[in-house]
């Protein structure tokens, strides 16, 4: 691999490498390397960061190849209010999405990109989103001016050779331009152009606005094309739940970032749940399509976590933990007296310097950033799925809607039907956390978990996600879940993590219609004893007040359900509408 200027042609695709020396001629990089994603360009770019200070090495005898990248301080979360959706006709993009005209986003974003990468290499970066030979699968190049991006992408995705000679051969891709530009938050953008296949982002260096393949093309861009082809691209983990039969059943769960996704697709079993086992697929997108059977089928487009490091702990996710020790990248973590990572409810360890690189000091506030992030392979998860690299994907039983609701929203719901399961999805609302710029805590409307994501007016979305209801009976039965209740005094009711398994069994019971139930006016509910408490300590009555229904508080909720629609103006389905009435008529 050479780092040194590049002018002969990087790929036989002619209008990538005209695109390339487009953006190099306007850059004006002093470099351009193509990436073909192995080992040895892997080891000289670490070494070049490691050179430049954007690496720091952890403990390599305890920490093999892990290393510690430091953001700039301002550069650590998506930045919601600088992302845009820019469509010819403004509708397109909907009341979810700041919109810009296409045309002025790309004269806004091109005049900061003159320059951009004067005195940097430019990286083509091919990359593919699933696996390698599925048909389902999508691939995109993203140039950068971030070596620390390349690296990651080589994690999150099937990057370099063989992504690029699968574009050579179909000859489509998404483009996505990135430069960190100076980091400055006022000339930072994070632009789509879904009629163009097109992403540009500049001054940031942040995983969700830099790492293009994964919410930009893989959420954003891909629900737009998701809606014109007849699938779905959602914000969703995979998981496989083995019985003690050793069947095995694919749930898929939309829940809002930092509300455990990457927790759930690994969770380790209660201890009396003697020979269930847990599969990971996925932690956080999945594209979903019609088989010829009718069944959902779903492949995970990504090929590695990008997880919220504080909070993971041998109690919460040991299986998180053990993928940590050699391999991975740590963004805006603290290190402890070892030169190990650290952070907030990991151990009874102290840290010593905090995510800023200064000594660690509890005025100073947390020692890692509460949104400081791990990248790993998902190859090193103890309970990866071989599944993840099936050409078809795996067959989804049940959809999870799942959002961070203090009250109100009960353990689990049941949906009577499709319609009434997407109206579910539409009605999520969850408390903000650290993933996004802004005030944590908030409670805010977040349908399907997609508010930040969802490329498209959210009204042809839903009236999208409907219209399986016509092509399938054999669709997954859909589920709203809630591990987040708190008690009178503020503490969780339910303990989550490992225990949601006893949750994802009365889920998989109902799939096949066993498992017991009651219909409340909002769905179907455990009935008494439908949950196994088996070694569980959490007492009868907490149980039954996390899967009561309260008329008052589910009156309030679709009387804001019904304003939320409204402004969503004509473009919300009849159907939907309907399903709200329906509930809304039942709580009367
Ligand atoms: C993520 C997010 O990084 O949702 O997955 O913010
Ligand atoms: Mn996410």
């Amino acid at each position: 691999m050479s780092m040194s200027p590049n002018t002969s042609p990087g790929t036989s695709n002619a209008a990538l490498q005209q695109w390339v020396e487009e953006v190099a001629a306007h850059a004006q990089p002093d470099n351009i390397h193509w990436c073909d994603g192995s080992e040895v360009e892997n080891r000289q770019l670490i070494e070049k960061m490691l050179d430049s200070g954007d690496f720091l090495e952890f403990n390599q005898d305890t920490h093999p190849n892990c290393y510690l990248h430091r953001s700039d301080p301002t550069d650590v979360a998506r930045t919601e209010h600088l992302t845009f959706v820019c469509t010819r006709n403004e509708d397109d993009a909907g009341p979810n999405n700041n919109w810009m005209d296409p045309a002025d986003a790309h004269k806004k974003v091109d005049a900061l990109f003159d320059g951009a990468m004067k005195g940097r290499t430019l990286y083509v970066v091919p990359y593919c989103m699933g696996p390698i030979d599925s048909p389902l699968s999508r691939c995109g190049v993203e140039i950068t001016d971030s070596p620390y991006v390349v690296v990651n992408m080589r994690l999150m995705t099937r990057m370099g050779k063989s992504a690029l000679e699968r574009i050579e051969r179909e000859g489509s891709f998404v483009r996505g331009l990135h430069s960190l530009g100076d980091l400055d938050p006022k000339r930072r953008f994070i632009m789509h152009f879904p009629e163009e296949l097109t992403i540009k982002s500049i001054g940031s260096g942040y995983g969700g606005n830099a790492l293009l393949g994964k919410k930009c093309h893989a959420l954003r861009l891909a629900s737009w094309q998701a809606r014109d082809e007849g699938w779905l691209a959602e914000h969703m983990l995979i998981m496989g739940v083995e019985n003690p039969e050793g069947e095995i059943f694919y749930v898929a769960g939309a829940f809002p970032s930092a509300c455990g996704k990457t927790n759930l697709a690994m969770l380790i079993p209660p201890a009396s749940y003697k020979g269930w086992r847990i599969w990971t697929v996925g932690d956080d997108i999945a594209w979903m399509r019609l088989g010829d059977d009718g069944r959902l089928w779903a492949i995970n487009p990504e090929a590695g976590f990008f997880g919220v490091a504080p909070g993971t702990s041998r109690k919460t996710n040991a299986n998180a933990l053990a993928m940590l020790h050699h391999d991975a990248i740590f963004t805006n973590v603290a290190v402890n007296a070892d030169n190990q990572p650290f952070w907030e409810g990991m151990a009874d360890d102290v840290p010593v310097t905090d995510w800023r690189g200064r000594p660690y000091e509890a005025s100073n506030g947390p020692a890692a950033h509460p949104n400081s992030r791990f990248t790993v392979s998902i190859k090193q998860c103890p309970t990866y799925s071989d599944q993840t690299e099936a050409p078809t994907g795996v067959p989804i039983s049940a959809i999870l809607f799942g959002g961070r609701r203090a009250g109100t929203v009960p353990l689990v719901v049941e949906a009577r039907d499709w319609a009434h399961g997407v109206m579910m999805g539409a009605a999520m609302t969850s408390e903000t956390t650290a993933a996004a710029t802004g005030e944590v805590g908030v409670v805010r409307r977040d349908p399907m978990a997609m508010k930040p994501f969802c490329g498209y007016h959210y009204g042809d979305y839903w009236a999208h996600w409907l219209s399986f209801g016509d092509k399938s009976h054999k669709l997954p039965k859909i589920f709203t879940v809630n591990w987040f209740r708190r008690d009178a005094a503020g503490d969780f009711m339910w303990p989550g993590f490992g225990d949601n398994l006893r949750v994802l069994q009365w889920v998989i019971e109902r799939t096949h219609g066993n498992g017991d139930a009651v219909e409340t006016p909002i769905g179907f509910v455990p009935a008494n004893d439908a949950i196994n408490t088996t070694d569980l300590d959490v007492s009868e009555q907490t149980i039954a007040e996390l899967t009561s229904v309260s008329g008052d508080e589910w009156r309030a909720e679709m009387r804001s359900l019904a304003e939320y629609f409204e402004s969503y103006g004509d473009r919300v389905p009849a159907a939907l509408w309907n399903e709200q009435r329906r509930t809304a008529d039942a709580l009367k």
